[in-house]
């Protein structure tokens, strides 16, 4: 038994159906105006892609997820939670959920918090990390989805590995980095091969 294992896992995207759910309320808000597929997501940026389709759209995009219950209300994506109750359980190892939150701020953090409290229960609280920078969190693995994980730490300590998401399917990796496909996908040997 070496050093303890630390594991940063984001939560929109990776662990909460940020895309799913956005889709459901942007179509039942506004059941008359265009919307683009999952399948045809790309780009990090929801309301960059939907501004693109029609500039008023970016707005009504982002009106979805500043609404009060848009957080709270994601549903888990599938395998997320038991691979994270799993992974808190084994030896050696410490995992933290971190998250941006919107600058909206009246309802997200709030939301993500009684989100975890919700799926995961209370104990799991002191194990969520609320940042605007990812870069000046230290770990040995980030599992997040978006592609360009940037801060003002140029030389974050953590490997980033990429979660899949409809929007980051056909983004190109880096020769080094590697993906985790899904939850269903070996998530444990890839923290096996973190540890010493
Ligand atoms: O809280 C999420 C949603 C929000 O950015 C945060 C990303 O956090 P991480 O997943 O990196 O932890 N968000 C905001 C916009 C547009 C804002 Br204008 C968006 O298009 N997509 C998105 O996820």
């Amino acid at each position: 038994g070496g050093k303890r294992l630390r594991v940063l896992v984001d939560m929109d995207g990776v662990l909460a159906d940020f895309e799913g759910g956005f889709l459901k309320k942007y179509r039942a808000k506004y059941p008359d105006e265009p919307y683009i597929t999952l399948e045809d997501r790309r780009g990090f940026w929801v309301s960059s892609q939907y501004g693109q389709l029609r500039s008023d759209l970016c707005e009504k995009a982002i009106s979805i997820w500043e609404s009060k219950d848009f957080f709270i209300e994601l549903d888990p994506l599938p395998g997320g939670l038991g691979a994270v109750k799993e992974m808190a359980k084994m030896e050696n190892t410490d995992v933290f959920l971190c998250t941006s939150p919107i600058k909206h701020y009246h309802h997200c953090p709030y939301e993500k918090y009684a989100w975890v409290e919700r799926h995961l229960g209370p104990d799991f609280l002191e194990h969520v990390i609320l940042t605007t920078d990812k870069t000046v969190v230290a770990a040995d693995l980030l599992i997040d989805d978006r592609p360009d994980i940037v801060g003002v730490e140029a030389g974050p300590v953590w490997e980033h590995v990429l979660f899949t998401a409809c929007h980051n399917k056909h983004h190109a990796l880096s020769p080094d980095q590697r993906r985790l496909l899904s939850w269903a996908d070996d998530w444990r040997a890839i923290l096996d091969s973190k540890r010493q």
